[in-house]
């Protein structure tokens, strides 16, 4: 080795000592569930260490005309128009109450998100499944695949495109209920987004990708209260909250609504405030249940949280 290219190590081992850690990669699947994965949306956006590489909006707790404008005008606000988006028409076995999926509409017509110049909006054209598997494909590094609605655009991209299973480093769901019941009425076995579209669930059971599952056991402990609702009134001074504080400011008295797809999505800034315990479960075919079962595929579910550090951090990252 010559005394140049010992030097030329050096100065390498030097840059690699200052330069940030890489970011990790994150593609975000949301349904555009009212608020709530649009603000999870938003959530992702603010985080540092985090580069999303895309957004792919799956019809389930929506129509997919507004939810895509309306995620569209949040890139806007959140400066990251150069986000790609995706947009997938998709349906599951069992439609979401057309009340809920009509938030998608009251989110779009947001004060907040209609400024003087609006968006003009436009489709994205490819289709959904396939934007994940191209997006996955040109990865530089494994991606986190963040779902916070059903996991049918995935489960249709790992069928057309199966080698986009070695690019996943992980999948982090909300979905599912383990050992509360679930929320799809009457029977209370299923969690919606699983029961939306059971074989799709049943698609990423099979494969081999890391599932980390945020399911209602956990989320039932963060619902959306009334003091959250006033603390983030005091700071809507910044554009973020100011959004999140008019999109709440629909709901609040409801009473029934959690940070689903926001704890969710906070394990992906601050994985040290959870626990997390390891669980062997199936998919109930025709409900879409997780049910526990011994010799079942083996996932990991958020366990426990800090309540109080969840709620600051969100305030926290929403102070911008
Ligand atoms: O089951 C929770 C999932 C989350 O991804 N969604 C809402 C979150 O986005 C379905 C859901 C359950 N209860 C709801 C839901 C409600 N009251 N309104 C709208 N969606
Ligand atoms: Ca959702």
């Amino acid at each position: 080795m010559t005394r140049r290219g010992l030097l030329r190590i050096g100065l390498a081992s030097a840059a690699a000592l200052n330069a940030a850690p890489p970011r990790q990669l994150v593609l975000m699947d949301q349904d555009g569930g009212f608020p709530d994965d649009y603000l999870a949306t938003a959530l992702l956006l603010t985080m540092d260490a985090v580069e999303t590489i895309g957004v792919v909006v799956t019809p389930a707790d929506c129509y997919l005309e507004p939810a895509v404008s309306a995620t569209r005008k949040i890139l806007r606000l959140m400066r990251r128009e150069d986000v790609p988006l995706g947009a997938s028409r998709i349906e599951g076995a069992h439609p979401f109450p057309a009340e809920w999926r009509k938030g998608s509409y009251t989110m779009d017509r947001l004060p907040v998100l209609n400024g003087r110049n609006p968006i003009r909006s436009v489709m994205p054209s490819e289709a959904g499944p396939q934007f994940t598997a191209r997006l996955l494909r040109a990865a530089a590094a494994p991606v986190t695949l963040l779902v916070t609605g059903p996991l049918s655009t995935l489960a249709a991209a790992l069928q057309i495109a199966p080698e986009i299973e070695s690019k996943i480093r992980e999948i982090v769901w909300m979905g599912g209920a383990l050992n509360v019941p679930g929320n799809v009425a009457p029977a209370m076995q299923s969690e919606w987004n699983a029961y939306w579209d059971p074989p799709a669930a049943g698609r990423i059971w099979r494969s081999r990708i890391p599932i980390v599952l945020c399911p209602l056991d956990i989320t039932n402990h963060v619902p959306v209260t009334r003091q959250f609702i006033e603390r983030l009134r005091a700071q809507s001074r910044f554009p973020v909250s100011r959004l999140a504080s008019e999109a709440y400011g629909k709901v609040l008295g409801d009473g029934s609504l959690f940070f689903w797809d926001l704890l969710t999505t906070a394990y992906i800034g601050r994985p040290e405030m959870f626990q997390l315990r390891e669980w062997e479960t199936v998919i109930v075919t025709e409900s879409g249940r997780t049910k526990l079962q011994a010799g079942g595929r083996r996932i990991r579910a958020l366990d426990r949280v800090d309540v109080d550090q969840f709620y600051d951090y969100l305030l926290n990252q929403w102070a911008r």
